[in-house]
């Protein structure tokens, strides 16, 4: 027997008129079970509307750019073969039948953000089972964290099926979404050799780490790591082995730009570190190195040049490093950066930033010069191809030319991505920051 069955919205909590941003389906498509048939997309979030039964899609009521809201019909599909037993209207009237979907999941239950393929973790599989197990639909009430791909759920899926990582895929969807084709055609360009996974086929062939029995040795304590360790684990350990790293160092005399910020700090009666001074050194060397405000497009053949500069502060947060950005740093003045340089550390430091506010950067800037240490390497934030590392400065005899001189002198630690920039470029990169700071006087501040 067949059955034609409606496919509505389900319960999508408060939100209606929600646009359908893609179809995935087409008419005369035979589909499973909780298939993804189409893709919503709220302000805040993306859903999928899944079919409840396997058959064969015999009309779709909507179209990309379309709204809908809880309870209309979609789509009509006739079911394969719908034995009573199975049949999700088996105790309704004959066809039509109505087959509302169960409706989604509190926020609470829902599944954690997919991770993608190169942070090693496993995928959880799609739920096949039984039809009364409810089809799980993306939560509508939350939001994509930070880094994670912007790609519908069935994307996602479809990617790690294809082994396909997500964050080297560009997308060509309404802004910037990573649609189906967009994956097809970044693993066709891999499999014709126009592109190359970031380290596939390298095959670490290194022994697994050994599991030790640490409380042979004395008392232990296990202690989970946090929720953005996790995240952020994955994405350090991933750029540190799939980028080609250099660090290049050097110093800044500081001691008249420390001279003029003290004494301006105290008659303005704000806090006012040297991290500013270094925002708007680092928007200067952007200006003058174009190649360092720009990111490899997923086939690694072009260079996606920046003529904006958000810059990224790597804050220390009790739960972990974030990366909160501030948005056109050559439009706001050291006062402005420094109030919000406060106000954004002060909320990560809280667990308050927005996604958004993690996305977007063109360059990082890791400042332990608050804790202290003389240099160190910070790991590029992928998929931009520097970041600058300060350390403390501190008072050093410099030699000028007749006597030894007691100078401030910043340590600037710069990684830059050796694909993007050459050794020659970080070097001038790196000495142009520091003639900056030298000669703050000329600075746009
Ligand atoms: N040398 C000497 N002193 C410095 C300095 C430097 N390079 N940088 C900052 N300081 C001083 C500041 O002036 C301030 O002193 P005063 O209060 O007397 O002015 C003090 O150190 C503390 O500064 P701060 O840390 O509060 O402020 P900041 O603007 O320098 O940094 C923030 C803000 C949010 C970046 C910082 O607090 C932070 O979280 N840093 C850690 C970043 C991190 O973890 N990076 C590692 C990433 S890689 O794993």
């Amino acid at each position: 027997m067949t059955t034609q069955i409606e496919i509505k919205v389900p319960d999508i909590g408060d939100f209606s008129d929600i646009p359908v941003i893609e179809i995935l389906v087409a008419v005369g498509d035979s589909v499973e079970a909780e298939q993804s048939l189409l893709t919503l997309e709220s302000d805040k979030a993306m859903m999928e509307v899944p079919a409840s039964v396997a058959g064969v899609i015999t009309e779709l009521r909507v179209e990309v750019g379309d709204t809908v809201s809880e309870d209309q019909v979609v789509a009509v599909l006739e079911a394969a073969e719908v034995t009573e037993a199975e049949s999700p209207a088996a105790e309704s009237a004959p066809p039509p039948v109505e087959a509302a979907l169960p409706a989604a999941p509190q926020a609470a239950a829902a599944p954690a953000a997919p991770q993608p393929a190169a942070s090693g973790a496993k995928p959880t599989p799609p739920s096949t089972g039984s039809r009364q197990s409810p089809p799980v639909p993306m939560d509508a009430n939350a939001t994509l964290p930070a880094n994670i791909p912007y790609a519908s759920p069935a994307v996602r899926r479809f990617a790690r099926e294809l082994g396909a990582d997500l964050l080297q895929v560009a997308g060509s969807g309404r802004g910037g979404r990573i649609i189906r084709e967009d994956v097809t055609g970044f693993v066709k360009s891999i499999m014709t050799g126009a592109a190359r996974p970031a380290a596939g086929g390298l095959g670490f062939d290194l022994p697994p780490q050994p599991k030790v029995n640490f409380s042979r040795y004395g008392d232990i304590e296990v202690q989970p790591i946090s929720k953005i360790q996790k995240v952020s684990g994955a994405y350090l350990h991933r750029n540190w082995v799939s980028i080609p790293h250099v660090t290049q160092n050097d110093l800044a005399d500081i001691t008249d730009m420390e001279v003029y910020r003290k004494a301006t700090a105290k008659e303005q009666g704000v806090k006012l570190t040297p991290l500013v001074f270094l925002i708007k050194a680092s928007v200067a060397a952007l200006k003058e190195f174009p190649t360092f405000n720009a990111s490899l497009d997923a086939t690694r053949e072009n260079l996606v040049l920046k003529k904006f500069f958000h810059i990224g502060i790597a804050v220390d947060t009790p739960d972990g490093l974030v990366v909160p950005v501030i948005r056109d740093c050559d439009q706001k003045d050291i006062f402005q950066l420094a109030a919000e340089l406060g106000e954004m550390s002060a909320r990560a430091r809280a667990g308050k930033l927005k996604p958004i506010e993690m996305q977007g950067g063109c360059f990082s800037i890791s400042s332990l010069g608050g804790i202290g240490g003389t240099s160190f390497t910070p790991i590029i934030n992928a998929p931009e191809v520097a970041i600058l590392g300060v350390s403390r400065s501190s008072m050093q005899p410099q030699w000028d030319g007749e006597a030894f001189q007691p100078r401030m002198m910043l340590p600037l630690c710069l990684s830059y991505d050796h694909r993007v920039i050459d050794g020659a470029n970080g070097a001038r990169f790196t000495r142009f920051l520091a003639n900056q700071l030298e000669d703050f006087g000329n600075m746009d501040l």
